[in-house]
């Protein structure tokens, strides 16, 4: 076995500008368990200082290629951003992220991530693009996501801009906890209204409509306008009067790309005018903490069943008797005192 990575190593080297070496670091993070956490402990001093930005619509709304056009611009003024693109890791979709990566890359030119990564030197000039894949954990995505967010900002980077699809609580909430979340649509298919119903509109702080190239993409504008206008008849606009701009972007040859960087900078100096961003921060560390507590929860459930008390009961409970009821409360209590060794 090859000697454990040191990590206050591998972070000062990260922090240093090492891509290597928070490649390595990254990897750690997507796998959990003590080093994830050490590495959590080591980031935490640098981070809180990154506009997060989520950016989430349906499969294929050209959210990949929006990127691309995003950090081109970012870089051109100076910034540094790194790009989490969350892979729902289904095995229809798997393949997508290496087409994510060459699209972004082809967009960005120089900044190939694996490329720059294996160049092995400090590089404080260009992106960090990573794809993340959960496989199949369902508490993966919430513990490795927040985890490689901040360690992406005490490293260094801002903006971190972290894609997912549209689909799926997780995916939503993932996007909902960023300072700024651009919910993409596209012309046609009713895309305003479906959106709508994956409780993307609720979380929106920036409209973009891409595919603007094609028809319909005023009708889009003007369904989401519709849809603000309700949402504030029945009370759901934000107190403050915030309103989501609506942009319209042609990813594909980068039309309207600085104005969503302007949209999404306006909104972040909206959410610190308003103290809203400490708001937003504390939901994102109640949500990290929530999920930590569930995960180990769960894994010190199985452990309990896998004991010998928890087989005995389980064994009992299954011979029919006792009652479920009185087994799982007796486990709980063992669980709870701290007694799941056995
Ligand atoms: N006509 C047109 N096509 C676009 C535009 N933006 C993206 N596309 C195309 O739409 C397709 C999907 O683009 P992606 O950027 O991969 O979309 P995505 O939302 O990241 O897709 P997934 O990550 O697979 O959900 C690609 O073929 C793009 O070239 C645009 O503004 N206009
Ligand atoms: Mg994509």
């Amino acid at each position: 076995m090859a000697p454990p990575p040191n990590l206050v190593e591998l972070y000062d080297a990260a922090r240093g500008g090492h891509r290597r070496s928070l490649g390595r670091l990254l990897t750690l993070v997507e796998r959990g368990g003590a080093e994830a956490e050490r590495i959590s402990e080591l980031a935490h001093p640098d981070s809180g200082r990154a506009h997060i930005i989520g950016i989430t619509g349906a499969p294929g709304a050209g959210k990949s290629t929006l990127t691309g056009q995003l950090v081109a611009k970012l870089i051109e003024a100076g910034k540094r951003p790194a790009i989490l693109a969350v892979d729902p890791s289904s095995p229809l979709t798997g393949g997508a992220i290496l087409g994510d990566r060459i699209r972004m890359d082809d967009v960005v030119g120089v900044v190939a991530t694996d490329a720059a990564a294996a160049a092995d030197g400090p590089d404080r000039t260009s992106a960090f693009i990573r794809s993340m894949a959960t496989r199949g954990h369902s508490g993966g995505l919430a513990l490795a996501v927040p985890l490689a967010v901040r360690l992406f900002d005490a490293v260094g980077y801002d903006p971190v801009i972290i894609e997912t699809v549209g689909v799926g609580q997780v995916e939503v909430d993932v996007v909902g906890a960023a300072d700024t979340a651009i919910v993409v649509v596209t012309p046609g298919m009713g895309d305003a209204v479906q959106a709508n119903k994956a409780g993307l509109l609720e979380v929106a702080d920036v409209f973009v409509v891409n595919k603007a190239d094609r028809p319909g993409a005023n009708d889009v504008r003007r369904d989401l306008d519709l849809m603000l206008d309700l949402s504030h008849l029945t009370g759901q606009e934000a107190a403050d009067g915030y309103r989501p701009p609506i942009l319209m972007t042609s990813a594909l040859t980068g039309v309207g790309a600085p104005e969503v960087l302007e949209a999404a900078t306006a909104h972040l100096d909206h959410l610190d005018a308003s103290g809203q961003r400490t708001t937003r921060r504390r939901a994102r560390i109640r949500s990290e903490i929530q999920a930590r507590m569930e995960q180990k929860l769960a894994a010190l459930t199985e452990q309990m069943l896998a004991s010998t008390d928890g087989a005995e009961l389980l064994s009992k409970a299954e011979a029919g008797a006792i009652p479920p009821t009185e087994a799982s409360t007796a486990l709980l209590q063992r669980l709870l005192s701290g007694d799941h060794s056995a």
